[in-house]
């Protein structure tokens, strides 16, 4: 049973994350990553260049004026900056909403040889109730589905949309709004039919999954992939019809109810990400919800590039993160150029958007 006043935050939150022209950063890369992602630049994966790190993105001047939420990771939202606070305060304070990465990770699905399940919901309701005490306002969990011959099995989709939907039902009666993230991987060399034909299964499942444990579908978000051939695939679908093909599978099975969708870049190149997102909204055709962003990957891979590590890169690091999330914005909205792409950074602080 969910109560009015939780109904009226669940809503607020809703309503923030998806002003328009404004996107999610993905900032909650679990220590595994974070450390593979350093570890390519030779930046030490240590616990204070994790935080310098991420101090660095939620700090980058006018944020705000793209970016409504940022996911954390267990360790960040406990982390504070240089002033000495919480970066949930730091961001809260900006008009951004802090939420949480909630999730325990992919691990080996039993009974299966390439499968995986996420796991984390042994103890999910305390840790949500702890999160929200330290400022989270929403959650996210991400189930991994990976192409191949003779998978996703049924067993796989249903195993993993039956833990997205128990974390969603829980995060909603902690008042936090999930982000449902069902991401079909690219890895491999299957074709754009193929993902379409995958992701369609996954979603058809998640949204029966979320139906039967009574989620309240106005007070989510959906995180999916984008409809895209394998990276290994010889087939290159242009940008038309990545975008075409993910606004037919999303239309074939999200609910109208749902408010918002914000894409997972997944590995794509980050101009590439802003342009399929760019040319969804631009398409001749009337959307139940709106198509933003919720990047990792296509918003920080040029900063964290810059960054390596060195106090003196802070602000050129900045300033690159700062115009990805500007591309994004204006592609949630149809409005990314090339002229704006080739703008070499946000160099007004104020006036830019
Ligand atoms: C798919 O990953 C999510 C979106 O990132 P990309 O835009 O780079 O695809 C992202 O939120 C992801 O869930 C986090 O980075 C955490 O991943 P791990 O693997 O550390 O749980």
């Amino acid at each position: 049973m969910i109560f009015k006043t939780s109904v009226a935050n669940l809503q607020s939150t809703v309503k923030i994350l998806m002003t328009p022209g404004r996107g999610i950063l993905a900032a909650d890369e679990s220590e595994t990553t974070i450390a593979k992602r350093f570890e390519g630049l030779a930046i030490a994966c240590t616990e204070e260049n994790r935080r310098r790190y991420r101090q660095l993105l939620i700090t980058a001047p006018t944020l705000n004026h793209f970016i409504s939420g940022v996911i954390l990771f267990d360790e960040t939202i406990r982390q504070r900056s240089d002033d000495g606070r919480l970066f949930g305060t730091v961001v809260t304070e900006l008009g951004i909403v802090p939420g949480i990465k909630v999730d325990l990770g992919a691990k080996p699905l039993a009974g299966s040889l390439d499968e995986r399940i996420t796991e984390g919901l042994d103890g999910l309701r305390e840790r949500l109730q702890e999160y929200r005490s330290l400022g989270a306002r929403f959650a996210k969990w991400r189930a991994v589905i990976t192409i191949g011959e003779k998978i996703p099995t049924a067993y796989c989709l249903e195993a993993n949309a039956h833990a997205l939907a128990r974390y969603a039902a829980l995060c909603q009666e902690a008042e936090l709004v999930p982000i449902v993230e069902p991401e079909v991987l690219m890895d491999g060399a299957h074709s754009l039919e193929r993902a379409f034909e995958v992701t369609q299964a996954t979603l058809e499942s998640v949204f029966a999954a979320l139906r039967s444990q009574r989620v309240v579908l106005e007070h989510m978000l959906l995180k999916p992939n984008m409809v895209l051939a394998g990276a290994d695939s010889p087939q290159r679908p242009g940008v038309q019809d990545v975008a075409e093909a993910t606004v037919r599978c999303l239309r074939r099975t999200v609910p109208p109810a749902v408010p918002g969708i914000v894409f997972l870049s997944g590995g794509q190149a980050p101009q590439l990400a802003t342009a399929h997102l760019n040319a969804m909204n631009l398409l001749n055709e009337r959307l139940s919800w709106p198509l933003s962003f919720s990047f990792a990957r296509a918003l920080q891979e040029p900063a964290l590039e810059k960054w390596r590590g060195d106090p003196n890169n802070v602000t050129a690091a900045q300033q690159l993160f700062l115009h990805r999330a500007r591309c994004n914005s204006a592609a949630s909205e149809g409005r990314y150029t090339t002229a704006l792409e080739n703008e070499p950074s946000v160099q007004s602080v104020s006036a830019v958007k």
